[in-house]
């Protein structure tokens, strides 16, 4: 952190204004894992740990605590830690929460296999059943996903940990009977941050019935550490938790509703923008009922991981109203949550009514992803822009933003 240690102790000769900043390192204890990258004078540190480690009512999958961008706090806890998948058919239709604790192998080089690496010349990140499922029906089992296992490759179990030269890649799979799901998410050394869901699979079952499969992340910030943070709505700081649907064109200007978090003292935040694929199932397009949100700002309250603290295979609905009920938001540090879902549709189903050539073509076992993009700003970002982006970072990265 020398450089940037160096260089936020001029923050207030140069822009000012106070910025209470000494740069930070997590202190991560077993069964955690440190990550920083890069390894030398990191831009992101984290405590990492496995899905069979994570927190919550059978887990929350990719579990990350104390993460820091440039010496600073940015989340307390980032992870996944509900999950569900419900079948067209009404009232009477099949319906599950999914358990998020179960790991299972990806197909990874041996350098990247729970620990920081490089894929060797030539070779390939981290595969999932996600990135191998591009056909409509076939399905390819676990790892290596009826594919030849390349040199100094293997299936492994955990996180992978691929330096990509702009970003750090995290990666992990986990499996829940008869589907798979993979939980990636990028840290770029400009900042943002890029988590991406992949709703696979292991065999076929159901796939003759259109079905919905719905993630919700939970990102817990305190930005510099000091419990102050607002959240608000394009823009609009809000007291109390509230949820939200996302809206393409419901932004400032006509662009999309976002969503921010930031140090109410610093200004220093960041900006939910949902990706293009967020978009494609709106809530409860089921009709069911048990989908209702795509955003949620709650209070941080100790030990409340999610919308329950019982896990019950067929309690197939989000209860919005456990984690929305009123609390205040303001000056503390929020838990916010983000879903994002994919529909699975069977020949001849969808849209509901449609005969023949009016019937969206079979993809039940095509693997589709979602996600958002969360984009830093403030001056913790304006810093990095004034003084010139190479200060920040060593060695030849892109200058993304510029
Ligand atoms: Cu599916």
């Amino acid at each position: 952190m020398r450089s940037v240690y160096a260089f936020l102790l001029l923050i207030p000769v140069l822009v000012g204004f106070p910025v209470p900043v000494l740069a930070a390192s997590p202190t991560c204890v077993a069964p955690e894992v440190k990550l920083s990258w890069p390894a030398v004078d990191p831009i992101w540190e984290m405590c990492w740990l496995g899905p069979n480690q994570s927190v919550g009512p059978r887990g929350s999958g990719m579990e990350l605590r104390n993460v820091h961008w440039n010496g600073q706090l940015v989340l307390r806890r980032a992870h996944a830690p509900m999950l569900f998948a419900e079948y067209k058919g009404g009232a009477g239709g099949d319906c599950y929460r999914d358990w998020k604790d179960a790991r299972t192998p990806i197909l990874a080089a041996a350098g990247v296999q729970n620990q920081l690496g490089v894929i060797p010349p030539g070779g390939e990140p981290a595969k999932t059943s996600c990135d191998r499922s591009l056909d409509a029906t076939a399905s390819y089992g676990v790892c290596p996903y009826a594919l030849p296992t390349p040199p100094g490759y293997s299936c492994a179990n955990g996180v992978m940990i691929e330096d990509m030269g702009s970003h750090v890649l995290l990666t992990t799979q986990y499996i829940a009977d008869w589907y798979m799901y993979s939980s990636r998410i990028e840290f770029h050394a400009d900042g943002r941050i890029a988590p991406t869901f992949g709703f696979g699979n292991r065999n076929g079952t159901f796939n003759h019935v259109t079905h919905w499969h719905h993630n919700y992340w939970r990102f817990e910030f305190d930005i510099d550490g000091l419990g102050d943070n607002v959240v608000s709505t394009n823009g609009v700081d809000q007291a109390t938790e509230f949820s939200d649907v996302r809206d393409a064109s419901g932004g400032p200007g006509g662009g999309p509703k976002t969503w921010e978090v930031r140090n109410a003292t610093s200004g220093n935040g960041f900006r939910l923008i949902p990706g293009t694929n967020d978009y494609l199932v709106p809530a409860n397009q089921s009709g069911r009922g048990f989908h209702m949100t795509d955003f949620m700002a709650t209070r941080a309250n100790a030990g409340e991981y999610g919308d329950t603290p019982d896990y019950n295979l067929f309690d197939c609905s989000m209860h919005a109203g456990n984690l929305v009920n009123g609390q205040s938001i303001a000056n503390t540090n929020p838990a916010l949550y983000y879903r994002v879902a994919v529909r699975d549709t069977t020949a001849n189903d969808w849209p509901p009514g449609c005969s023949g050539a009016g019937c969206q073509a079979q993809d039940s076992m095509v693997c589709k992803s979602a996600g958002p993009v969360w984009v830093p700003f403030g001056p913790w970002v304006d810093l990095i822009f004034a003084n010139g982006f190479d200060a920040l970072v060593p060695g030849a990265r892109p200058h993304l933003f510029r």
